[in-house]
């Protein structure tokens, strides 16, 4: 059965590399601590959007952080106001009623985010359990240790499952260029005020989307399309280099193959 849902992202050889099927939510974990990215919130924001999956930021940690509450009105000036976005501490119970909404009776939801975020503890306090195996973050740089490395499906009392996933070390999209507008909505749709139809958004007079977005949310979106038309420049690089190969195949074995005159000189008796 094709599955109704799918997050995939891009290994590093530009392969697609299915995450998981068939959520309905993406908990995007994000600590408060040196986690805390908002372009790469960003990112995992567009893998949601680009597999039609809702998505919550779920900022951790907000027990050790003293500007918790800034963070969190950032978070939410710089995205779409239609992201919902907070703040928990995952190790208290106090998270799952703020995750309630959420937690319903059927709905399958996805831990996603980087090593150390909290994902593992979250699926402990939203499961109340200690089923999933959690660990101290490193006390140099706040990196996680990689503590899990297999996805497992969790249920929670109210019904709902929870799918903990190990932290992913890179997000590379798995997306076009056209794809990944739709993904930045408040973008696409700035961009029809835009003077220009065909604005890029970069120093054409009369911008809407320089006027209303982030520079540095602007900045971060003209990158991952830099990054989509690479990957799929690349894919018909390569056709090209296989027709390419093909045809030199073809003409090499039309010359006679290895009797050619391109052939090495054979060897002697
Ligand atoms: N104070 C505090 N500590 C937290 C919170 N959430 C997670 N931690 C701690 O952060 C560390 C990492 O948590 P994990 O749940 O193991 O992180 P993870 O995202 O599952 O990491 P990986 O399995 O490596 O991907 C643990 O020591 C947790 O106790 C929080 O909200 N507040
Ligand atoms: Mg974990
Ligand atoms: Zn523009």
């Amino acid at each position: 059965m094709t599955p109704l849902t799918q997050l995939s992202r891009r290994n590093t050889y530009g392969q697609r590399q299915v995450l998981v099927s068939n959520v309905d939510t993406a908990l995007l974990v994000m600590g408060l601590d040196q986690d805390f990215n908002l372009r790469r919130l960003e990112r995992y924001l567009a893998l949601a959007r680009l597999a039609g999956v809702t998505a919550v930021v779920v900022l951790t940690k907000a027990d050790a952080c003293a500007d918790a509450a800034s963070r969190l009105a950032q978070v939410q000036a710089q995205l779409p106001a239609s992201v919902h976005a907070l703040a928990v501490n995952g190790l208290s119970p106090a998270a799952r009623d703020a995750l309630a909404p959420w937690l319903i009776a059927g709905q399958t939801l996805v831990l996603l985010g980087s090593s150390g975020a909290g994902k593992s503890t979250l699926t402990n306090t939203l499961t109340a359990s200690d089923a999933q195996l959690t660990a101290g973050v490193r006390s140099g740089d706040e990196r996680g240790r990689h503590t899990t490395t297999v996805r497992s499906l969790h249920r929670t009392h109210e019904g709902a499952c929870i799918i903990d996933t190990p932290g992913l070390r890179t997000l590379r999209l798995d997306t076009d260029e056209a794809a990944l507008v739709g993904a930045f909505d408040d973008i696409a749709s700035l961009a029809l005020h835009c003077r220009f139809r065909d604005c890029r958004h970069a120093d054409e007079p009369g911008c809407a989307v320089r006027a209303g977005v982030a520079p540095e949310r602007l900045r971060n979106f003209h990158k991952l399309q830099r990054e989509a038309r690479r990957d799929t420049l690349n894919a018909v690089e390569r056709k090209q280099q296989v027709q390419q190969w093909k045809a030199r195949g073809r003409a090499w074995r039309r010359r006679g193959g290895l009797s050619a005159a391109t052939s090495p000189p054979p060897a002697r008796a």
